[in-house]
């Protein structure tokens, strides 16, 4: 999985990220957890990062925890027939042997809910996520530059307050 995680790497490279970052412990890394700048008096923000497994057996991430807002957890972004993205949390992510999963829009995602502070461009926001297998890993995500997505008008499907 070398490749793919290279791979990665260079495509966040390519997009002009200069934050690249990551964490790893045993056969789990972490590449570029990020939360694009929310607008300003957002209460919500959403985190993306890569999830590689280098190792033989699945693992799960399970929980995520930050001083950054008064809840962390873990979405699904579908689309209804009707065309409106709707969120609803999951109560773990598959990480499968050998393979990179991406928490990336549209997708999978890191919800954060009530904003403790605003986030600015730039900033590192300290966060563990919790394996079922590897245990804890300290990561930061970095605020990168606003994505234009207005996460807090989305339909959460559980009341944020
Ligand atoms: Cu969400």
């Amino acid at each position: 999985m070398r490749h793919l995680t290279f791979a990665l790497l260079s495509a966040f490279a390519l997009t002009g990220s200069a934050f690249a970052h990551g964490a790893k412990k045993d056969a789990i890394e972490i590449i570029h957890p990020h939360i694009n700048e929310p607008f300003v008096g957002a209460q919500t923000a959403a985190g993306y990062l890569a999830i590689s497994n280098e190792g033989h057996h699945a693992d799960r991430l399970i929980g995520v925890e930050t001083g950054a807002a008064k809840s962390a957890s873990l979405h699904m972004t579908e689309h209804g027939s009707d065309g409106v993205a709707r969120m609803k949390p999951v109560p773990a992510v598959e990480i499968p042997a050998g393979e990179t999963v991406l928490l990336e829009p549209d997708g999978l995602h890191v919800m954060l809910m009530g904003l403790t502070a605003p986030l600015k461009e730039g900033e590192m926001v300290p966060a563990v996520l919790i394996f079922e297998e590897t245990g804890r890993i300290e990561v930061e995500f970095s605020v990168d530059p606003a994505d234009g997505i207005d996460h807090s008008t989305m339909d959460h499907g559980t009341p944020s307050n």
